[in-house]
């Protein structure tokens, strides 16, 4: 409390004052009244003296009673419209939190969706093949692969963990493409690409390129060189023993001109140990082109290996279309695995949607997988095999 004296002339002027200034709260404590002192005295009116007492707080006159009424009102009005805005801010959480929950349940459905829809095609797959799986997932997956061309026989090897799985009603969709998946990866294996380096003088790394007719190793040959010369800036030699049509050492020619690269022709060993000879003296690397070979022709498979036995530790790619029917990639991988040790190399993947025949080979033969082309342009389409995509690939997720 303070208290604050107030003159006026009549005592309701005083008590007036102190109404204005210090509102209607004020406490009049004693009136009293003054008589005029002093020289000229006479000629004053007395005067009447209010005390009165207030609420220790911002004193108060008609103007800060106003000032203070429109203070109130503004913090009323920001009052209300922080009330309301914050009425709205919760309406919008709880409309957002109503979207989200209406989110996550037509994402719900989705999924849900999606296996009903998987589960119809399961059911309405089968009603015209032969079953191999009672249970559905487990047939549709089945039938996936084998369309993908994986053997019916390496199809089931792919499933048969999961075929053990008690619960198998119960299933999640993803369980089965994750464990197929890891399956379909570790068959391919780690695919072996060729590495050279930048050797001393007089040693190249021989390099052969074998496989039938037409499949791409010519082609093949000017796609893996181009990227010693331009990339690892090796230096690189060709050879080729396709001499039985004169267009085979053409092509040849024509990519090693392009290449800044020399070519021997070879016609025999003989040639053939006499040319690496020469060309090992400048050459990081040389590759050798040979003639297309049918797997069924056993006098020319002697005659390749004859030539590819007198190269100083050959490394040897067997390059195979996979446009090429299953049994007959089986039999010509048979038919060279007896003239020599190589890697296989995929050509025309461009040229088929089914990459089943890839893995069936992994799987049948154990050879390691290397390179896969995919176009006829030199030298872009070519890359090491991706044992991911294949996997993706064969089970549809590409
Ligand atoms: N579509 C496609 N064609 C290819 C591929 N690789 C090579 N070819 C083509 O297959 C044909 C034969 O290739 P070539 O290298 O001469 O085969 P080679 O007889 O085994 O030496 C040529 O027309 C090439 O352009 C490929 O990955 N995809
Ligand atoms: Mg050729």
């Amino acid at each position: 409390m303070k208290m604050k004296k107030f003159e006026a002339v009549t005592e309701q002027q005083a008590i007036e004052m102190v109404k204005n200034e210090l509102g209607m709260d004020a406490v009049i404590l004693n009136i009293k009244k003054i008589q005029p002192r002093g020289l000229f005295s006479f000629f004053r009116k007395p005067r009447v003296e209010v005390t009165a007492a207030y609420e220790d707080k911002p004193i108060a006159n008609k103007d800060n009673i106003q000032e203070e009424k429109t203070k109130n009102e503004g913090a009323d009005f920001n009052k209300k419209i922080l009330e309301k805005s914050n009425q709205d801010t919760k309406k919008i959480e709880k409309q957002r939190q109503t979207i989200n929950e209406l989110e996550k349940k037509l994402s719900d459905t989705e999924v849900l969706l999606e296996q009903v829809m998987l589960k119809l095609s399961v059911s309405s797959h089968h009603v015209n093949s032969s079953r191999k799986y009672d249970n559905a997932m487990l047939q549709f997956f089945y039938e996936k692969l084998t369309l993908q061309g994986v053997s019916p026989k390496i199809s089931e090897v792919l499933l048969e963990d999961i075929e053990n799985i008690e619960d198998l009603d119960n299933l999640d969709i993803n369980l089965i493409v994750k464990v197929v998946y890891n399956r379909i990866i570790n068959i391919l294996g780690e695919p072996k690409i060729l590495r050279v380096e930048k050797r001393g003088k007089s040693y190249a790394k021989n390099v052969v390129f074998i496989g039938p007719t037409g499949v791409g190793k010519t082609t093949t040959i000017a796609k893996i060189s181009s990227q010693f010369i331009f990339k690892d800036h090796l230096n690189v030699g060709f050879i080729t023993a396709d001499t039985y049509r004169i267009a085979a050492v053409e092509q040849l020619k024509t990519y090693a001109d392009i290449l800044d690269s020399e070519v021997g022709v070879v016609y025999n060993s003989e040639d053939v140990v006499e040319k690496i000879n020469e060309f090992k003296v400048v050459n990081d690397v040389i590759f050798i082109d040979t003639a297309g070979r049918s797997h069924k022709n056993s006098e020319n498979l002697n005659e390749l290996k004859s030539f590819l036995d007198v190269i100083p530790d050959p490394i040897i790619y067997l390059v195979l279309s996979v446009t090429t029917k299953y049994e007959d990639l089986l039999n010509i991988i048979d038919a060279y695995s007896k003239i020599a040790d190589f890697r296989i190399i995929f050509t025309k993947l461009d040229e088929t949607s089914c990459l089943g025949s890839v893995l069936n080979i992994c799987y049948e033969t154990g050879k390691e997988i290397s390179y896969a082309t995919n176009g006829q342009n030199v030298p872009d389409d070519i890359d090491v095999i991706k044992p991911e995509e294949i996997a993706k690939d064969l089970l549809g997720s590409r």
